[in-house]
């Protein structure tokens, strides 16, 4: 007989697993041992799923570099134990963290399916359900003996995504992500309809966890109104190594000299500065436009069709390998784990 498929499934925090204080009002995490009781149908599915809770669940506007280390760390432990990781996460920076996680685990060959949800598990229209069976549904998917999904996902609202082409797009709607820039690898309806197409498959190598981050890191927004004085500021604060610069349009900024010898000053004192669109969709194409010419020139680094969450993760990735300017570059220009095209 064949073995059961195994799926870890780990509790970080998150609304998924949140109860009303009712002191406060506010949601606050719980305990794990009270999310399982919530969901007796996961005693339904054929596979054998175990559980590990982070030891301090937390929503994930708390989340940081030790705890996607700590999440890594808990996957290498157990990745030959099982066939597939769900990750239970809040749902507010779930893109920032499965993107990150993706760059840190390299030559992944079974599924990290993360997920969450926008109502509590215990709340009577929770979106919670479906969201956590049907990820470790897909979890357990083989293609004959190996795992259909090789990377990392985000499952939400009948949908599976890579995970770092995903960003959240709505507070309020239970179809709280988008990925306008790559299509769902899976539709779940009354079948789950796989984008064969779509799907990374990956040589059997072993995993290799990169588990040193640097967050000396700066997102910029730039803005019409935006000034030297604040520019300068921001682009000169102390210890910043990699600035994601999100542009208008296909990578478009205002050409002012300040502006640009400012960038300028900043490549050539080695921080690494990437341009990402501010647009939902589409990708930078510099040179397209005069207004974007002049950065190519400047030596900024193709962000292509990256959202600013893959980006932020593969900067904090790449930093500690202390590579060369245009290595860096090159690299940061080349799809590592499918986050670009
Ligand atoms: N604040 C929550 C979190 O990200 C939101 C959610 O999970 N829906 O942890």
């Amino acid at each position: 007989m064949n073995e059961p498929t195994k799926i870890l499934l780990i509790y970080t925090g998150g609304t998924i697993g949140m109860i009303k204080d009712p002191v406060t009002n506010s949601l606050k995490a719980f305990n794990f041992d009270q999310l399982l009781s919530n969901i007796p149908e996961l005693k339904l599915l054929s596979h054998e799923i175990h559980t590990l809770s982070f030891e301090d669940p937390k929503d994930s506007s708390d989340f940081n570099c030790e705890d996607y280390i700590n999440l890594a760390t808990i996957i290498e432990t157990n990745y030959e134990i099982y066939d597939g990781f769900v990750v239970l996460h809040g749902s507010d920076t779930m893109s920032y963290t499965a993107s990150a996680i993706s760059f840190m685990l390299e030559n992944l060959t079974k599924p990290v399916i993360f997920t969450g949800s926008q109502l509590p598990i215990g709340d009577l229209r929770t979106d919670a359900k479906e969201n956590l069976i049907t990820s470790i549904q897909i979890a357990g998917l083989k293609n004959e003996t190996k795992s259909l999904i090789q990377e990392v996902g985000l499952y939400f609202e009948y949908k599976l995504y890579r995970a770092n082409r995903t960003t959240k797009i709505n507070a309020e709607h239970f179809e709280a992500f988008a990925s306008l820039n790559f299509p769902a690898m899976i539709e779940s309806g009354v079948n789950l309809n796989i984008n064969y197409s779509c799907l990374i498959h990956s040589k059997a190598r072993k995993l290799k966890v990169h588990k040193q981050l640097d967050n000396n890191i700066i997102i910029i927004k730039v803005f019409p109104g935006l000034n030297e004085a604040t520019f300068s500021h921001l682009i000169n604060t102390p210890n910043i190594k990699g600035i994601i610069l999100e542009t208008f349009g296909s990578g478009n900024t205002k050409t002012e000299d300040w502006f640009l010898d400012t960038i300028r000053k900043a490549i050539r004192k080695g921080i690494h500065i990437v341009n990402i669109t501010q647009c939902s969709g589409g990708s930078v194409e510099m040179g397209k436009y005069a207004t974007s010419k002049h950065l190519l020139e400047a030596g900024i680094i193709d962000g292509k069709d990256m959202t600013t969450e893959a980006a932020v993760g593969k900067m904090m990735f790449l930093l500690p390998k202390k590579l060369d300017k245009n290595v860096f570059k090159t690299i940061f220009e080349t799809s590592l784990r499918g986050e670009m095209k």
